[in-house]
């Protein structure tokens, strides 16, 4: 990604400077006045400052029939930014028609430097000093970005976009992953101001739904894992959980199903499990140390899947975790599903979220979506830890209150494309 600022005097100079150095996919970020005192004040006071990103594979450009398209798009968004007609689009250039003289020739020579001047020539840098520099400019464009939509330049966003940000602020996605998934938007959109809210709702919806698959799309338990344990803090919902996973396996899937809890922490824990088991009329085994483990295993030798209840403690305390991580490591368990409840407020999430990552868990489980009507919470873990989600629990009711999470409905509803019921 390529990054330039440009201040000129009038916006059809930038428009050419920038076909010229970005290349004709370069997408406009900005577009302010500003003041610029000028060498023994010759210059005009009032200029236009232009910041500018594109692929850095599509510089320079090359001079293409769709090329002709650009200056009128971001130059029309311009004079309407500042009050002046819009110019009628270019009619499409008819198929055999010679081709038309490049645009830097239509407007009038530039007068002023671009605040930062790109080289002439590009020289192919080292692969680590271009991993580096990509890097700083991804970083430079994400504090831009920042700055541009919390400043009062936000005021000349267009409303479309200011209202799918809101929007998605609104749902509980957090503002670092809301910028980026804006970001990413522009980059892919011809010109702000052109684009419908419903497009750029519609843009951003797939994104969210590639991003909350990338780690592998939701999955339920595989028919290859014979022990599954499930982790995270007190009263999300893990036990209530198991219970509807047996009862599908059971019923659904016709699999010999055993039940072990660790959870010897609370006394009304076991019985919980224990009234769930005797109504599926599945066996359970209560282990009270890790050592127990072993002995529980073995009296499922001939079943085909174990589910495995933990104790819910507070896993802000990272020795509880590490207790945990000792349970663990005498299950070795093929599948572990960390519990969370999505009427957990963010920043505890994203705590005990961080604390669990040194524990194995694979997937992510929400539950309690029936109580709230932000999920952002879903999208900022997923991206932030990089595991794939798992099923989603939707209520007290056991054994029906679970389904396999949709990532295209949640990325709909975290951008307002449909609404919670
Ligand atoms: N609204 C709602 N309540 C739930 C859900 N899952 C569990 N619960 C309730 O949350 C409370 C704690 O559940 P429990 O399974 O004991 O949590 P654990 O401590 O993690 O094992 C119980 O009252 C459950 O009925 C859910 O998806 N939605
Ligand atoms: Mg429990």
């Amino acid at each position: 990604m390529l990054v330039k600022r440009y201040v000129v005097k009038e916006m059809p100079e930038a428009v050419a400077m920038i076909r010229e150095d970005l290349g004709i996919d370069a997408v406009i970020l900005s577009t302010k006045k500003v003041q610029k005192r000028g060498f023994l004040g010759l210059f005009p006071k009032t200029h236009i400052e232009v910041i500018a990103a594109a692929n850095e594979q599509e510089t320079p450009a090359e001079p293409k029939a769709q090329q002709y398209h650009a200056r009128p798009a971001a130059a029309n968004a311009y004079q309407r930014q500042i009050g002046q007609p819009a110019a009628e689009p270019a009619p499409p250039a008819p198929e055999q028609a010679p081709a038309p003289a490049p645009v830097q020739n239509s407007v009038p020579t530039p007068a002023v430097t671009p605040a930062v001047t790109p080289p002439a020539t590009p020289v192919p840098a080292p692969a680590a000093e271009d991993g580096e520099k990509v890097l700083r400019e991804v970083q430079e464009l994400r504090t831009m970005f920042r700055s541009l939509l919390n400043s009062s330049y936000n005021q000349l966003m267009p409303e479309a976009i200011v209202n799918v940000r809101k929007q998605l602020l609104k749902s509980d996605l957090s503002e670092e992953a809301v910028d980026e998934l804006i970001e990413r938007g522009i980059r892919n959109i011809d010109g702000v101001h052109e684009i419908s809210e419903q497009e750029f709702r519609g843009i951003l919806t797939n994104f969210i739904r590639e991003d909350l698959d990338r780690y592998s799309p939701p999955s339920q338990i595989s028919l290859k894992s014979k022990v599954v344990a499930f982790i995270g803090p007190t009263g999300v919902g893990k036990t209530t959980t198991i219970a509807k996973l047996a009862a599908e396996q059971v019923l659904s899937r016709g699999k010999k199903v055993g039940l072990i809890t660790t959870d010897t922490y609370r006394i009304a824990a076991v019985e919980q499990l224990r009234t769930y088991a005797n109504i599926l009329g599945i066996p359970l085994e209560v282990c009270y140390a890790p050592e127990d483990i072993k002995r529980a295993m073995s009296a499922y030798a001939d079943y085909d899947l174990i589910l495995i209840d933990t104790a819910g403690r507070n896993y802000h305390n990272l020795l509880n975790v590490r207790q945990l991580n000792t349970y663990l490591e005498e299950i070795q368990p093929d599948e572990t599903y960390l519990v969370l409840s999505l009427t957990t407020k963010a920043s505890d999430l994203e705590e005990i979220a961080g604390n669990f990552t040194q524990v194995r868990a694979d997937k992510f489980l929400f539950t309690k979506s029936d109580e709230t009507k932000t999920y952002g919470a879903v999208y900022n873990l997923v991206t932030r830890y990089k595991k794939p989600l798992s099923y989603l629990a939707t209520g007290q009711n056991v054994p029906e209150d679970i389904e396999a999470v949709s990532t295209e409905r949640l990325a709909r509803l975290l951008t307002g494309d449909i609404s919670y019921e």
